[in-house]
């Protein structure tokens, strides 16, 4: 591998992030350490269902063929000397958040952590698109990464798969789906998809498909496991539930601080600090509770909105003389008037887990 491709993440070392598991790696960011609008590399949380494919620049491809005029086969060196841009975006894990749904439910029990957002800097996949030619009648564009594996807990896998997901031609083709080799300015890491990873901003975290090595154009609704047997939730069609791909991230927000079960002074000023966003639309309001979600009142917004992008707020709260226990919420409402919910659907299985979260905090 080139030098000068070299990845910081050799260290073998997890930082402060929190081990949810070692193979598949799974880390979770600490979200309490939320400072500023760009999370560090170091601290980015890492979602990966097979082992992390190891792959050298030299031998890598990316193709891109199926449902197109030309098939296309491009090198790591021909793909960077393409057109390229820079965006912030916030990727939020789909089970972002897990560990607070009742019953308990299967998977990696997230916390507030399965969340991070980066500067990633690479070419629009409708750059490759263009290239290649979509025929009449193209629907969906397969993205696949290198990464594989079978899993033989339910639901099980259909032998060994690899990680696939598809996104409709009207999302594939918008300028800020890009195929990304910078994160923050750096080369990727091996463990955030090196050398080269699809980016899509507004949608949960499983669209953005690592270690990718395949664009394949179909003409028919793609059904991959990864959004259907995972990944997916449930949509009504004339009252009828169909099964659906996970997409767009739902409007939330989460206190970074204080941290659960922080002690807080009674009588003092604390600011309470936290994120909020949304897919595809921008955040408008945010509003805290500090009685468990009896009264709110209104957060001040810090900076300004970035599209695709996270924006982080801030509370003063006069903290009551009276010691004792109290609960802590934030509330997001996006610019097309989307509340957070209080309650967890059903209807989105696992996933998409957005309603507002309770806080215990301790004032003494
Ligand atoms: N090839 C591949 N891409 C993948 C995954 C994976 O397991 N394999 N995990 C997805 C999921 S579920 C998430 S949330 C994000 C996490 O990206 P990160 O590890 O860089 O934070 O990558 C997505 N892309
Ligand atoms: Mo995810």
């Amino acid at each position: 591998m080139d030098q000068g491709l070299k990845t910081a993440d050799n260290e073998r070392e997890h930082g402060g992030l929190i081990v949810r598991e070692h193979d598949p790696l799974n880390l979770e960011s600490p979200f309490n350490a939320l400072d500023g609008i760009i999370t560090p590399n170091s601290q980015f949380f890492v979602r990966s269902h097979f082992s992390i494919p190891n792959i050298d620049v030299p031998g890598w491809q990316l193709s891109c063929g199926g449902h197109v005029a030309r098939d296309i086969v491009i090198s790591y060196e021909e793909l960077v000397k393409l057109p390229s841009r820079t965006l912030t975006s916030t990727m939020e894990c789909a089970g972002n958040g897990r560990v607070f749904l009742t019953p308990k439910a299967d998977g990696v029990q997230w916390e507030r952590g399965g969340i991070g957002t980066a500067e990633w800097t690479g070419v629009s996949l409708s750059v490759l698109l263009e290239k290649a030619g979509l025929k009449a009648g193209a629907l969906e564009v397969v993205l696949s990464g290198a990464d594989e594996g079978e899993l033989i807990e339910p639901p099980k896998t259909p032998g060994r798969i690899r990680f696939s997901r598809s996104l409709p031609l009207s999302k594939a083709l918008s300028d800020e789906v890009i195929l990304a080799f910078l994160m923050n300015g750096e080369p990727l890491g091996s463990q955030h998809g090196f050398p080269v990873r699809a980016i899509v901003p507004g949608w949960y975290g499983m669209a953005s498909v690592k270690w990718l090595e395949q664009i394949e154009v179909v003409d028919q609704p793609f059904q991959g496991y990864w959004q259907t047997a995972e990944y997916s939730q449930w949509k009504r069609l004339a009252g009828e539930p169909v099964s659906a791909p996970v997409a767009e991230m739902q409007t939330k927000s989460q206190i970074a601080r204080p941290g659960r079960n922080e002690r807080i002074t009674p009588g003092t000023r604390y600011r309470i600090f936290g994120a909020a966003w949304s897919g595809e639309a921008n955040i408008a309001q945010v509003d805290v509770s500090t009685d468990g979600g009896k009264r709110w009142s209104a957060a001040h917004l810090l900076g300004e909105q970035l599209p695709f992008t996270w924006r982080l707020w801030e509370f003063e709260w006069q903290v009551p003389s009276k010691p004792g226990r109290y609960e802590l919420m934030s509330r997001a409402t996006d610019d097309s008037g989307t509340i957070q919910p209080s309650k967890h659907s059903p209807d989105h299985n696992a996933y998409m887990i957005h309603h507002t979260l309770p806080l215990d905090i301790e004032v003494r």
